[in-house]
């Protein structure tokens, strides 16, 4: 029985832990029939959002000309995305990338559907001699790497690698016994979303047990570290600010 009054989520100066017990979903005028859950925003001192969203049937979005990217992955049913002229119909692990001032609708395909969004402003950086896309692809279409020589710890990039591109979003699968292999702190801020599996993540000073469905924010020079738990390998996809050095 679960106990009333307890939960893992938390909220510190420069974390969040937020788990599925927590979510408090919203109805927004351009989310129709869909509900939203912002699991990182500057309200709790983020530069980004994260957010989840339960799209019912007949679920659709139109997004506006903004200066913001997003990323998007569907993590259940089928979603109908359509950009410059074109739709594509992405399913669990397919993903897209939005350049920022992309125009693009989205809807429902099945009975209802589970999206994941990271959202950010972009951060523009003159003459890279390359431009960041817009494009649709899926997680088993990645090649996934043995993350700093170790088998244990595969890392999937999603994003180009490349000036232009001022954000990079990865999946992370580590097998049992596995953990990151230093305690990372960095200026650049994460959203991170558990999609499988457990373990313990350290975040500054407190420890936590984590779980699928678990989504952390982790704000600059955030002491970080990962040992991944259970049976069966663990995984998330996270955001890192890539490619753009600390603005003064
Ligand atoms: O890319 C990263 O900074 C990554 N290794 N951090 C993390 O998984 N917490
Ligand atoms: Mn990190």
């Amino acid at each position: 029985m679960t106990l009333t009054g307890a939960t893992r989520s938390k909220l510190s100066r420069n974390y969040s832990l937020m788990c599925p017990d927590s979510h408090v979903p919203l109805n927004l005028p351009q989310w129709k029939n869909c509900q939203v859950i912002y699991t990182a925003s500057p309200e709790m001192g983020a530069k980004f959002c994260q957010f989840l969203v339960n799209m019912k049937a007949g679920g659709s979005f139109c997004s506006e000309s903004s200066s913001d990217e997003f990323l998007l992955l569907v993590l259940e049913g089928e979603i109908a995305l359509s950009f410059s002229g074109e739709t594509h119909h992405l399913q669990q692990d397919g993903f897209a990338h939005l350049k920022a001032g992309e125009r693009f609708e989205l809807a429902n395909r099945s009975e209802s559907s589970r999206l994941l969004a990271f959202q950010k402003k972009y951060a523009p950086m003159p003459d890279t001699g390359d431009a960041v896309t817009s494009f649709v692809s899926s997680l088993p279409q990645i090649p996934a790497k043995p993350f700093l020589g170790d088998d244990g710890a595969l890392l999937q990039a999603l994003l180009p690698d490349a000036p232009a591109w001022d954000w990079g979003v990865n999946v992370f699968e580590f097998q049992p016994g596995a953990t990151l292999p230093i305690v990372e702190m960095h200026f650049m801020e994460h959203g991170l979303y558990f999609l499988q599996g457990q373990g313990v993540y350290r975040l500054g000073s407190d420890w936590h047990l984590v779980e699928q469905g678990d989504a952390i924010w982790m704000g600059p020079y955030l002491e970080q570290w990962f040992a991944a738990t259970g049976k069966v390998s663990s995984k998330y996809i996270y955001y890192k600010e890539m490619n753009r050095a600390p603005r003064l």
